[in-house]
């Protein structure tokens, strides 16, 4: 990377808009744009300011648009470096052709997120911003917006960086004893367990929301599963208020998997309408329920569906436990509307030789009756699905970890902690618990970019789009 070249990218969106702008970084910024653009005073520009002028093909002196340039000096901009931003009409003729000058000046080019890359590599903002910066361009509700917000002004890394600043205290603590173990004698696990021990309660209160941050951020992937003819596309239909999938009285209507996107409480969620579970020798039915399947495996919750008015819930309650346990579910017991109790709840108390209630099993598992021909129940079935992904509890803050890469580095930390801490109670050698504390303090680096290596850094940029 030569990181002293000046590079530009159109930075706002493809196709037609109000204004397009074009962003240039690096030594030559401000130059050329001075040479694409004409203004009437000829005082020297300076920084962040907005000045009105023509854009102008330098070759032909032919004006192209009439725009403005804001100039940014190092390092108080974006990148850290002097940028130049031209804001012209929105044409993406236009605006090709004024990128084509730029480039024809000396400029290369950006990469994907290498506008963003090198804010980082200038120390503008550390890695888990920049990646906040492509969750807030990505964002789809206020649940998301909220968490990229905090997530680029600092919340994660701070709390890590408070976090790496204990463990160096400790990894400090340890090699003096390593180096010096003659004058200052062996080390003392009655002071190093606790400060270890306080660490690893700090990382537990981090995980124990990530894994709805992740779900806040990343969105649900809801597949709705159950019997043929109990009401599954029905209930997609409801929950989307449109008549999406097609719903007819035969067993066996639904043959593909449908994939709708829509909100609960802001969080964003898909939700797979699926095929019904059975024996078919049907070919094209055997497909369907093999990607119900495979929808019930991928899911981060399954709605199962069954009829409240069968009049046996055994092949329900063999098909529910046929399904991963891990994953949440909500049993969705439908067609209220046809109960005049007493209904068959799937969890009703087990009487003498009955299997158990499934629905005990995990307390993840939510059990709400609903009828999607009329819509009772919806909105208990959407405060349960919030339930069983564990957003219900989560305190005013959204969660600080959103990112798997995140929540796999201070899940790692932890570990080395932990067996930091196993070693010092044990009263191992120093040189031992040391290495575990060091570990333990790259994976935390790894988050903010402290210690990450240049292939985890592409990597994160690589998603970026171009221009930011
Ligand atoms: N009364 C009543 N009927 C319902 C309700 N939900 C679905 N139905 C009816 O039940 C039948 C089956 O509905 P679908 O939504 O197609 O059921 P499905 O589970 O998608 O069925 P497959 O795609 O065949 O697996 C249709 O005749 C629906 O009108 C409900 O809440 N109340
Ligand atoms: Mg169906």
């Amino acid at each position: 990377m030569h990181r002293s070249d000046t590079i530009a990218a159109i930075a706002t969106p493809p196709g037609e808009g109000g204004i397009g702008v074009i962003r240039i970084s690096g030594e030559g910024a401000t130059e050329i744009a001075e040479r694409v653009f004409r203004r009437k005073s000829k005082t020297p520009l300076q920084a962040r300011r907005v000045y009105f002028g023509e854009v102008v093909d330098p070759d032909t002196g032919e004006t192209l648009d009439r725009a403005l340039l804001i100039p940014f000096h190092a390092p108080h901009s974006y990148t850290g470096e002097d940028v130049a931003e031209l804001h012209c009409h929105g044409s993406p003729y236009l605006l090709r052709r004024v990128l084509e000058q730029v480039c024809l000046l000396g400029a290369r080019l950006a990469q994907p997120g290498e506008f963003t890359l090198r804010a980082f590599l200038n120390g503008k903002l550390d890695l888990a911003q920049a990646e906040a910066v492509a969750d807030l361009i990505r964002a789809r509700s206020d649940a998301q917006l909220r968490s990229a917000l905090a997530l680029h002004t600092g919340r994660l890394s701070r709390q890590v960086q408070s976090l790496s600043d204990a463990l160096l205290g400790a990894i400090a603590t340890v090699e003096a004893h390593i180096d010096f173990s003659e004058e200052i004698g062996e080390l003392n696990p009655e002071t190093l367990a606790p400060v270890l021990e306080s660490l690893i309660r700090q990382m537990d209160a981090l995980l124990r929301d990530a894994p709805a941050g992740r779900i806040l951020r990343e969105g649900a992937r809801i597949a709705i599963v159950g019997r043929p003819n109990v009401g599954k596309s029905s209930l997609l239909n409801a929950l989307l208020g449109e008549e999406r999938a097609i719903v007819t009285d035969i067993p066996g209507t639904t043959r593909d998997t449908i994939e709708e996107s829509f909100q609960i409480g802001g969080v964003p969620m898909v939700v797979l309408d699926t095929a019904g579970l059975r024996e078919s020798a049907d070919v094209v039915e055997q497909m369907g329920i093999e990607r119900a399947r495979r929808a019930a495996e991928q899911a981060d919750l399954i709605l199962f569906v069954y009829d409240l008015t069968a009049p046996d819930h055994e092949a329900d309650r063999r098909l529910l436990q046929s399904l991963p346990v891990e994953t949440p579910k909500v049993l969705v017991g439908n067609k209220m509307d046809l109960c005049s109790p007493p209904f068959q709840p799937l969890s009703r108390e087990a009487g003498a030789g009955e299997t158990v209630s499934l629905a005990s099993r995990t307390e993840k598992e939510q059990e709400v009756k609903v009828s999607a021909l009329t819509g009772y129940g919806l909105d208990s079935l959407k405060q349960a699905v919030l339930q069983a992904l564990q957003l219900l509890h989560l305190g005013e803050e959204t969660p600080a970890l959103t990112h798997q890469r995140h929540i796999y580095a201070v899940q790692q930390a932890r570990e080395h902690l932990q067996q930091a801490l196993k070693s010092v109670l044990q009263q191992l050698p120093s040189d031992l618990i040391a290495v575990d504390l060091r570990s333990a303090w790259l994976m935390l680096g790894e988050i903010t970019g402290e210690c990450a290596d240049e292939a985890l850094v592409n990597r994160i940029f690589r998603d970026f789009c171009i221009g930011k």
